[in-house]
């Protein structure tokens, strides 16, 4: 059975970096499967994708030789199933902010002893190179569970959820958790509340031995963000790889901007 690559770097301290694909779209998945992301993770919290339409995304992903994982819409045992069965090696939970809706989330992705995944389907053994008798026995080893920090209330709570067995990574959203703080979203803020709730998540999933991450604009915050010691790094989208390059395309051409290229 193929391994779980991103999981594999983050359990051995290594940066694991991706995007958001945010345009459902089994082509742009298969051409940013080579590009040499560790993972992509397929938008299914803000952007409508139908579940045949995610399935085939995490196909061209695998395919590709890089970790597909779902963003889901909501910490669901039918959103989670749906995702992991539909061949996600690995799901990113939005809004997670008690340590109840933490065991959720790890009761819907892990499989007996450690949760209630029903045992069903065979996409998820296909994108793991297995069978699906093989693909039930080691998948509690493999599939990444990753909770989001991003909301003040889950950042009162973060060292409680992280306290619970079976999870990976938690990964913060910016936009959201300036939001909860009554701020304009954004992927980023000096504002020291934000940059004090960043460095709590970071300490404290250091501590718990889970890995920290952060969704970032651009390469360059990425880096900084690795070297402070966050390892899930999402970088950007394909949209606003797609807008920003286009963008300055047009303008270079004189062409007046029409859109903001922020996504
Ligand atoms: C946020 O910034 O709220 C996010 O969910 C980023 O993925
Ligand atoms: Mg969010």
């Amino acid at each position: 059975m193929k391994t779980n690559t991103a999981r594999e770097r983050l359990r051995a301290g290594l940066p694991a970096i991706g995007t958001w694909l945010t345009m459902p779209c089994p082509i742009t998945a298969h051409l940013l499967s080579k590009i040499g992301f560790h993972w992509l993770t397929v938008e299914m919290e803000h952007i409508p994708y139908n579940w045949e339409t995610a399935a085939q995304c995490f196909a061209n992903i695998a395919s590709g030789g890089t970790v597909p994982l779902a963003r889901v819409p909501w910490n669901t045992g039918e959103n989670i199933k749906r995702a992991l069965d539909g061949g996600a090696m690995g799901v990113v939970i939005p809004m997670v902010n008690t340590k109840a809706e933490a065991e959720a989330a790890v009761e819907f992705t892990r499989f007996h002893p450690l949760g209630q995944r029903s045992v069903g389907g065979y996409l998820h053994s296909l994108n793991h190179d297995t069978d699906p008798a093989e693909y039930f026995a080691r998948a509690n080893d493999e599939v990444l569970l990753v909770v989001m920090a991003e909301h003040v209330k889950g950042i009162a709570n973060i060292d409680d959820i992280l306290s619970v067995p079976g999870i990976d990574g938690v990964f913060i959203g910016p936009n959201d958790l300036l939001n909860s703080m009554g701020r304009k979203p954004s992927f980023h803020s000096d504002a020291a509340e934000f940059t004090d709730a960043v460095e709590h998540v970071r300490v404290t999933a250091k501590k718990r031995g889970v890995a920290s991450g952060i969704h970032v604009i651009n390469p360059d915050v990425a880096n900084h963000r690795i070297a402070e010691g966050f390892q899930f790094l999402a970088m950007g989208s394909d949209a606003g790889f797609m807008l920003s390059n286009a963008t300055e395309a047009a303008k270079t051409l004189g062409l007046g901007p029409k859109a903001a290229a922020k996504y």
